[in-house]
């Protein structure tokens, strides 16, 4: 059972996820974490960083050609790796369209943002881009395992 256990745990895909200063300074922290939390997922890994400008433009440095570039300030950061069959790809639903304007009601962008600019949550957008983000926001041993007892309520016994 124990192994089993363990099987599942390595096997369950990460994400990272990270709340934006605009989300932080709003005081929106826990009303976000507590939408992935209630929807099953583990949360593995967490911190406050506040990052020099050169780290925090690393993360966006696929969109170092676009105009808001230099609008894109990651000053200050909440950032958390959150464990979770499909949770690149759902976390991504929970987040909602980059613009606000477009996001569903029902989603954090949707409910909590307004314009693209500041639109308070970042999510990893594939497998790839969610191993590199992990890897550049946290050390390995600031990450952890364990097993929640909910787990076998949220999956099932297989
Ligand atoms: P995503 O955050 O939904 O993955 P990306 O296209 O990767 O969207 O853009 C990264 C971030 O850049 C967005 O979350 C948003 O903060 C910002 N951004 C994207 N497009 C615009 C824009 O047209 N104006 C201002 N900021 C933008």
């Amino acid at each position: 059972m124990v192994q089993d256990q363990e099987v599942l745990a390595a096997e369950m895909e990460r994400t990272f996820i990270a709340i934006k200063p605009d989300g932080v300074q709003r005081g929106l922290i826990s009303e976000i974490v507590s939408r992935f939390e209630r929807k099953g997922f583990k949360l593995v890994g967490i911190k406050v960083v506040v990052p020099s400008k050169d780290f925090a433009q690393k993360h966006y440095h696929v969109l170092m050609e676009r105009p808001f570039f230099n609008g894109l300030a990651l000053v200050l950061l909440f950032a958390m790796v959150w464990e979770g069959e499909g949770v690149i790809r759902y976390g991504r639903k929970l987040i909602g369209a980059t613009d606000p304007q477009k996001s569903e009601p029902g989603t954090i962008r949707g409910d909590l943002a307004v314009v693209v600019g500041r639109n308070i949550i970042h999510g990893s957008d594939g497998p790839e881009t969610a191993k590199d983000e992990i890897n550049l926001w946290f050390k390995p041993q600031e990450l952890v395992s364990y097993t929640n007892n909910a787990e076998k309520w949220i999956y099932g016994d297989n």
